[in-house]
């Protein structure tokens, strides 16, 4: 039989069938599998996965073979940063939920996560959440982000997860597609997609009153089917956005407005660093490429150094 995986909680794994049925299955010897990537998990939410039934009156099944993957979003693995994880995979797109405040959100993870996405074909789109609570110097930052997202070719939505007026142009976004979402802990991804979809109750932080101390309460990846036609992939929080399989020659590829400009320096192995007649630079000096998207790149760029 074959199926789509809605949720994996390490060992066992929810598996819808063409029926519609949800299975708990798990791997039992090898798994039939094309890819050879070293990942911590081997099947991760959204595979189209081969299995068996075990045990039809629990409704237990066993994973025989993954179907080839249209695509995957990875990062480090938390516990082995040698090894990658992948968070989600068939995914049309990658939605960044962020927050400017509380927590703060920097532009550096958003653009990790932004030259993943790149580097992995998978169209990522910026939201931006509980803009209801923005002090006056959260909104600068807020334009500030809108304009270089902007100049960065990236969609913006603001948004308030709880306010559902403010969600129109976001659901749009989100029809008949399979949408990941992921941003740091507290940004709001759950109660997101409890507005989205009428009728689940995903649980969302709770700040206990004594401690002040938030529970995490999304551990575990899970894909949820939207009304209208469509998926979100709710995944847990995040506290940095490790990549993984990158060279630095190739990083500048994954900022598109970089990409555009690239043929025009001097030299074709440019790094954009120290070179003359590099049009990375020079399309930073006359503002056509953001300041900060610039040293977000370098920053990226020593990090891929000290790893690999
Ligand atoms: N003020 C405000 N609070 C929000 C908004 N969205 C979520 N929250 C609160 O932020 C906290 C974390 O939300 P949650 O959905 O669990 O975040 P997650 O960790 O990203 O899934 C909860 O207390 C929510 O009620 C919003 O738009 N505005
Ligand atoms: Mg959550
Ligand atoms: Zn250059």
């Amino acid at each position: 039989m074959q199926g789509k995986v809605y949720k994996s909680t390490g060992s066992w794994y929810s598996v819808r069938a063409e029926d519609g049925k949800f299975w708990n299955a798990r791997i039992k010897g090898k798994l039939k599998i094309d890819e050879e990537i070293s990942s911590t998990n081997p099947v991760a939410v959204g595979d189209v996965v081969l299995f068996e039934p075990e045990d039809e009156a629990v409704m237990t099944a066993i994973i025989s073979g993954v179907v080839p993957r249209n695509n995957y979003m990875v990062r480090v693995s938390p516990h082995n940063p040698t090894q990658k994880h992948i968070i989600a995979a068939n995914v049309d797109q990658a939605i960044l939920v962020a927050s400017i405040a509380d927590p703060r959100t920097s532009t550096g993870f958003i653009d990790r996560f932004f030259v993943t996405a790149e580097a992995y074909h998978i169209p990522a789109i910026l939201v931006v959440n509980k803009i209801d609570i923005l002090k006056p110097k959260n909104a600068v930052t807020l334009e500030w982000w809108q304009d270089i997202y902007e100049k960065a070719g990236y969609e913006l939505f603001t948004v308030v997860a709880k306010q559902p007026d403010t969600l129109a142009a976001l659901k749009e976004k989100l029809n008949g597609k399979t949408t990941l979402f992921s941003g740091h802990s507290g940004v709001g991804k759950s109660t997101l997609v409890n507005q989205l979809i009428p009728g689940i109750d995903i649980k969302t932080k709770v700040v206990s009153g004594w401690s002040g101390k938030g529970q995490h309460t999304t551990t575990f990846a899970e894909m949820f089917d939207l009304p209208d036609g469509g998926c979100i992939i709710d995944t847990p929080g995040v506290k940095e956005f490790g990549l993984i399989d990158f060279d630095q020659e190739e990083l500048s590829q994954y900022f598109p407005e970089m990409r555009s400009v690239l043929s025009g320096c001097k030299f074709n192995n440019c790094l954009h660093i120290n070179e003359p007649g590099c049009a990375v630079k020079q399309a930073v000096a006359d503002e056509k490429i953001p300041e900060e998207r610039y040293i977000n790149y370098l920053s990226i760029y020593d990090s891929i150094e000290k790893k690999w």
